[in-house]
């Protein structure tokens, strides 16, 4: 996925301003002439809005997008349920719809279904969630781009604050997303990469949450059983399992813990509620991962559709925050 080299990493910096203008253009010269733009119909294969807080608002800036853009916006939404998905996009190719965007649930089993988009002409755009193709797959451009955030370099974001803020020594337990979803992949993978470099640090206990609050709350209650007062950070794969995990600490008599203090804890996605507890001091860094990428990737399709080539990769823009810079940030928050 990645794009061969870093001087070709293309970001939204670099593309909107010339989108925006070219668009503007083309609406114009449409209006001057009285010709009516294309209304393009979208098949938008979503994963599971019901999953995490991030994924209601991505979903929400692809339906907010499509109505500013004047798109027909084709939702299905998957469940979670994978070979649903797929169903689901070999119906949006039945349909004949103009472009499809595809955010899938797990990583592999894409090829067939992309095959079938492909010989039907019909270009798919990756929001977010990236793919594992078949060897002899790969350079068969299956898929017209991928818009979305750097997952392994979220893992290595979090794993680099907590080797600062513990001066690289601390056992560390897990809470996984779903183990065949790219996020969990990268930022397991990303985050062993720096541990890798501190023989202090490691990691104790690891286990799927599934994105949920309520899973990672009982597999917390679990491990303080087990670990208790040896534990020294939670890094979860996501926000709303970072939630559960000071919901899981705050509830636990023997021993008595306090979140964010007696044991550390990651996240990563940065939506609203978790700069709440970043300024509570029950968070203390929270890797962001932007949802908003209906604007972007709609904007994307739609030159597709005219025409227009772009690199395999463009990548969103992330940071990083903790207590130190959460309260400042936090009105700004848009999801
Ligand atoms: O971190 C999690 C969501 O694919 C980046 O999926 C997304 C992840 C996000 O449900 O909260």
């Amino acid at each position: 996925m990645r794009a061969s080299t870093q001087a070709r990493r293309f970001t939204c910096a670099t593309a909107w301003p010339c989108l925006e203008r070219l668009l503007a253009l083309l609406a114009l010269l449409c209006c001057c002439v009285g010709v009516q733009a294309r209304v393009y119909t979208i098949g938008f294969a979503q994963s599971d809005t019901a999953e995490s807080d991030w994924r209601k608002a991505n979903t929400e800036s692809f339906r907010e997008a499509a109505k500013e853009l004047g798109i027909r916006l084709v939702f299905k939404d998957a469940g979670g349920n994978t070979d649903l998905q797929r169903r689901q996009v070999q119906e949006f190719i039945a349909q004949k719809v103009d472009a499809i965007v595809l955010s899938a649930n797990e990583v592999g089993g894409w090829d067939g279904v992309l095959l079938q988009a492909k010989a039907a002409r019909i270009p798919v755009v990756l929001s977010d969630r990236t793919l594992v193709l078949l060897p002899e797959n790969r350079d068969k451009r299956l898929f017209v781009t991928w818009i979305g955030s750097d997952f392994r370099y979220e893992g290595r974001a979090a794993g680099a604050w907590l080797a600062q803020e513990t001066a690289g020594h601390c056992n560390i337990v897990e809470i996984q997303g779903p183990p065949d979803a790219a996020p969990s992949i990268e930022r397991g993978r990303g985050f062993r990469e720096v541990l890798a470099l501190f023989p202090g640090m490691r990691i104790i206990a690891s286990r799927p949450g599934l994105w949920r609050a309520d899973q990672a709350r009982e597999i917390m209650k679990g491990y303080l059983k087990s670990e208790g007062a040896n534990i020294c950070a939670v890094s979860a794969h996501n926000d709303n399992m970072a939630f559960g995990v000071v919901e899981a600490i705050e509830a636990n008599l023997q021993p008595r813990l306090r979140p964010g203090k007696d044991i550390l804890i990651i996240g990563v996605d940065g939506v609203k509620h978790g700069f709440e507890l970043l300024v509570e001091k029950k968070l203390n860094a929270l890797v962001e991962c932007n949802p908003l990428l209906g604007k972007i990737v709609l904007k994307v399709v739609t030159e597709v559709l005219a025409g227009r080539s772009f690199p395999p990769a463009i990548y969103m823009n992330d940071k990083v925050f903790t207590v130190h810079n959460a309260a400042a940030a936090l009105p700004s928050r848009r999801y």
